[in-house]
This record gives C-alpha cells, structure tokens and sequence, in this order.
C-alpha cells in the first residue's frame, strides 16, 4: 500500500495548501489509493523523518520499500502509471514533464519569495513587481488555451494550479482573468476536490 506523509495540524491560513495536497491529487488522478502518515507539526524535523527526508519536510512517497521526496519528483512517478498525467506520446510527455519542471523552477521560487515576505518588509514590493511580471509572461503563454499545453490536462497542470493556489489570499492571481480562471478550471477536476478532502479531513 502506498504511504504518504502529511501534517495532522497546521494553522488555518494554509490549509488546502500543503504540499501533500499535489501527492494526493497525483495519486486520485492515477486512481491508486494511499494511506497517509500523519506527522503532528515539528515531528518532520525528527532524526528519525529526516532520514527519510533530508530536509524534514513533508510529503513523502513510499511503496514497496521505495521512499521518494520532492512533490515534483513524485508526481512525476505517479504519472508513470496515469497517462493522463504523463501522456505515453514522447513529445507531449516532455512537454508535460516541461511544464512541471516550469512551475517549481521559474514560478514557486517567486510565487514563495513574496509570499514569505511580511507586508512591511521593504523588499515586498519589488518581489511583487517581479512575480507580476513572471505571471503576466505565464499568462500570455496560456493564452486562451484551457491547459499549459493545449486541449489536455497533465503532471504540468497539476502542479502550476497548486503553485498558484499559493497566492489565494491576494489579488496578484485573482486579478488576471485568464490565470484565474485557468486555476479554478485545474482545481474542479474531481481528484482535486478529493485529495483536497482528504487533506482537510486530516486536520484535527
Ligand atoms: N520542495 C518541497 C517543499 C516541501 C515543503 O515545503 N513542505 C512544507 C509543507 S508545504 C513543510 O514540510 N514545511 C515544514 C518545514 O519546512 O519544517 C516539495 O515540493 O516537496
């Protein structure tokens, strides 16, 4: 059975958005069922955890005696056994896989800079000024196309959306109609809604 590693609490304000949520919804898109582990905040820095995760975070992957770390990396193993994850068609897979490499490396780094930055921090401003300008280019590429690489969803789609999500408290998503609406059309899909219950119903 496949175990994954999750928070049993965190605080309201990032609820739905850790980071568990992208192996969840992986794991519902490919119809593979999970148990999670449930780690109460602060176990995850435990010698114990970080020998399975270097950096004592959450989540974790393991199955069979396989353990994996990195959402990315193991959204990207899930897709292995879900084409509509990672299509089978060699250029659509390394577009997909393209596009999830795009969302962790060219948009979280920016999307995190400003989001961990207090509202009267002097650098806010010009991390939001930069992280606009990234979402605008993003934007221009989605264009009025429904996914990153056309018609279909894929691995890039789920992890951009879940990415994006991380702004939800602001207007910098909210106010292009086109990335939000880009996000609300990622996050109806049914094996969203699931892992995002799943989640949720974790918490206590
Ligand atoms: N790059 C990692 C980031 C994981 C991450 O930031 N996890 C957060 C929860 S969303 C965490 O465990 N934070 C607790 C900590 O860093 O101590 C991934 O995508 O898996």
């Amino acid at each position: 059975m496949i175990e994954i590693s999750a928070f049993s609490g965190v605080p309201q304000q990032i609820r739905g958005l850790v980071r568990d949520l992208r192996v969840r919804w992986a794991l519902e898109e490919a119809g593979l069922s999970y148990v999670a582990r449930l780690l109460p905040l602060g176990d995850q820095k435990k010698p114990e955890y970080r020998a399975l995760q270097p950096f004592g975070q959450v989540p974790i992957f393991q199955e069979d005696g396989l353990v994996l770390f990195e959402s990315g990396a193991i959204v990207l193993y899930i897709g292995e056994r879900c084409e509509s994850l990672l299509p089978r068609e060699t250029g659509a897979r390394a577009r997909a896989v393209q596009w999830v490499v795009a969302s962790l490396n060219s948009i979280e780094p920016f999307v995190m800079n400003f989001a961990m930055l207090d509202a009267d921090n002097p650098a806010r401003a010009g991390a939001e000024e930069f992280l606009r300008r990234r979402l605008a280019e993003l934007s221009e590429s989605l264009g009025d196309k429904p996914y990153l690489d056309g018609q279909r969803f894929t691995a890039g789609d789920l992890l951009m959306s879940t990415v994006l999500c991380i702004l939800r408290g602001t207007n910098i998503v909210s106010s292009d109609p086109r990335l939000s609406a880009y996000v609300q059309r990622c996050t109806a899909r049914p094996g969203y809604l699931r892992a995002l219950d799943a989640q949720m119903g974790d918490f206590h």
